[in-house]
């Protein structure tokens, strides 16, 4: 196997159990060597704690880039996820540039936005500046409500085939060169993934657990990077994160008050095992 360096820019919630404290320990588990660039440090996530710290990172971004490309340091593939800032969107563009090797992936989960509304501290500038960088993604794992911000298109719950498949011709006109659409689902009790590769749909359906757990997406694009970056065909990798997240649902159902994450780490040794095969 060869071994794999893979740059993660995304921010430290030090409690929450999403960004940086799961994509560093996911990522690790598939044999890659992870290193990161944080965006921020904030005492929690946003989404349901009050009166957290943030500190913006913005500006330590290209003095940290000019490091790397001065020392030589270069990356087979680059992953984002929770930027604070358009900013931090630019600077995130110029670090692809400056430091992927020679056709480095470049994997962008545009994480701004779930069940039909943006995060705490998102605007619409944001937005319209993720859609540029979407522009330059080899795979773009966005949820049903980012692809709808992305698009401009109307957030549904109930919807078919048809509605999902125009959300996927319109982020690809964005550019992005493959999609992996999470969250899709067709009908009662079963939930799903969409892969959209050359030009081709492939759906992936799975078991649906009523309790969603926050920080799902961020372990599900983690997983993916790890399994792509391992070899595995964007479908294999879809599927690969799909299972590794409903281990990680189910055994945080176990507990009632594990609202604010979800328990990833007891379901690391099935994901080495998948991506090992
Ligand atoms: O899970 C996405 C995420 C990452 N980082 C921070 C967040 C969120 C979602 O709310 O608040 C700081």
């Amino acid at each position: 196997m060869s071994y794999k360096k893979v740059l993660t820019i995304q921010d430290i919630s030090c409690v929450g159990q999403c960004s940086l404290t799961v994509a560093l320990p996911v990522i690790s588990a598939c044999g890659i060597e992870t290193c990161v660039l944080p965006s921020a440090v904030l005492s929690t996530h946003t989404a349901g704690f009050t009166g957290y710290t943030f500190r913006d990172l913005t500006e330590d971004m290209p003095a940290i880039k000019d490091h790397w490309v001065k020392e030589g340091i270069a990356f087979d593939a680059i992953y984002t996820g929770y930027l604070g800032s358009t900013k931090q969107i630019d600077y995130v563009s110029d670090i692809f540039d400056a430091v992927g090797k020679e056709g480095a992936l470049k994997i962008v989960d545009p994480a701004m936005a779930d069940n039909g509304k943006l995060y705490y501290g998102f605007d619409d500038a944001f937005v319209q500046a993720m859609k540029k960088l979407c522009a330059k993604a080899d795979y773009l794992v966005p949820n049903i409500t980012e692809a709808c911000f992305l698009t401009d298109s109307e957030y549904k719950t109930e919807y078919d085939k048809a509605y999902v498949d125009a959300l996927l011709e319109k982020l690809s006109a964005l550019g992005s060169k493959n999609i992996i659409l999470t969250g899709v689902s067709y009908r009662e009790g079963k939930t799903g993934v969409v892969v959209f590769e050359d030009g081709e749909y492939k759906y992936y359906e799975h078991d649906k657990h009523s309790k969603g757990c926050h920080g799902t997406g961020d372990i599900y694009a983690s997983a993916f990077v790890g399994a792509i970056v391992r070899g595995k065909s964007a479908y294999d990798a879809a599927k690969i994160a799909a299972d590794y997240v409903l281990a990680c649902i189910i055994s945080t159902q176990e507990e009632d008050n594990h609202w604010y994450g979800a328990k990833f780490e007891t379901s690391l040794g099935k994901l080495i095992e998948m991506v090992n095969s």
